[in-house]
């Protein structure tokens, strides 16, 4: 089962249609995970060793306008930057697009709200964002289930960024990975607040692909990993069910600190930390003893991510005077 097969499978007759519209737009979040996808067990279709959870940021996302041209190739805007047709991101980019076309070329213009390649997930928003303006473009009128299995073969956490608010992604059991895909969940949470604390929009040495790959193959701690996951999974579930935040932000924070622990654990050793990624950590455990509600994420890059409440927002400004507030559940 290659990702031919399942493309073919969910498009059925529209497969390899020429686009029905001449453009099309569409904007897909990104989301931030609070027990984390790390670790695949299909490379090929992106199939996950486990379910994993995040969280939409409203509008902190990709917004692509895909444009059929007469060229024989594709080209690309990002953030109004013409992107070099030889680079990474253009292959990866044209090479998705190469699933779905028979000989038609797009011009992409694509513009987010977020940092690229700083662990924001912004592959995740893209793919998702690029897979919503294709269903408008060849007038698919899929379902988000299938939208979500087709950014999936874009990146693994692509899939989760179909819908706000919390979303899980099911690992499913499938070779062909059909029941793979997110899912949203029913309980809103509008107190709920996500602060995006920047360290650095460099882009990373090492791609998360590449770092899940490593850590797989040579962490001794990887074996711990899925039970890990199944326990935090249930908690953080049950928190969102009661709105209790404490146990949600301390079941997030210690899923992501695991996470990084396998990594640390890989060899070569990966570590996305930097010096001010530590100094945040230890700040927000400080606050934490001192009585303040704070927890923190942190992805596969530098930046760290707290989690807190409405009520804090003030407070935690004071503290961290650059942080961007987001409320997913308010945009
Ligand atoms: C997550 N990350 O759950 C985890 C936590 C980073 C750390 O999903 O190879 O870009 O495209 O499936 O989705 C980032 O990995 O990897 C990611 P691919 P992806 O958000």
């Amino acid at each position: 089962m290659n990702k031919s097969d399942v493309i073919k499978h969910i498009l059925g007759e529209r497969y390899l249609l020429p686009p029905v519209h001449q453009t099309a737009t569409a904007f897909a979040p990104t989301n931030i995970a609070l027990v984390k996808y790390w670790g695949k067990r299909n490379s090929e279709l992106n199939l996950p060793m486990t379910s994993s959870l995040s969280i939409s940021l409203a509008d902190k996302g990709a917004e692509v306008t895909l444009s059929v041209h007469d060229k024989t190739h594709d080209s690309i805007m990002l953030n109004n930057q013409s992107i070099d047709p030889a680079s990474a991101f253009a292959k990866r980019f044209s090479q998705f697009l190469d699933g779905f076309r028979k000989k038609s070329y797009f011009h992409a213009d694509i513009h987010t709200t977020i940092p690229i390649a700083a662990g924001l997930a912004s592959s995740a928003c893209g793919f998702a964002s690029l897979v919503c303006a294709l269903n408008k473009l060849y007038d698919w009128n899929l379902s988000l289930t299938s939208l979500s299995i087709l950014a999936r073969l874009g990146s693994g956490s692509a899939c989760r960024s179909l819908w706000q608010g919390f979303v899980e992604w099911h690992e499913g059991s499938c070779v062909d990975g059909m029941d793979s895909h997110g899912k949203v969940l029913a309980e809103q949470w509008p107190e709920l607040c996500v602060g995006l604390l920047i360290m650095s929009t460099a882009e990373k040495n090492r791609s998360s692909r590449e770092a899940m790959q490593q850590t797989v193959a040579t962490s001794a701690l990887y074996s711990a990993w899925p039970q890990k996951v199944v326990h935090d999974l249930g908690v953080v579930k049950q928190a969102i069910q009661s709105h209790d935040f404490s146990s949600l932000g301390a079941a997030a924070e210690s899923n992501a600190l695991t996470m990084h622990a396998t990594m640390l654990s890989a060899w070569p050793a990966i570590l996305y930390s930097l010096p001010d990624t530590v100094f945040a950590m230890q700040k927000i455990w400080k606050l934490r003893d001192e009585g303040l509600s704070i927890y923190f994420t942190q992805d596969a890059g530098p930046n760290v991510k707290l989690l807190f409440l409405e009520k804090d927002i003030a407070v935690i400004k004071n503290h961290f005077p650059h942080v961007e507030v987001i409320k997913p559940f308010q945009n």
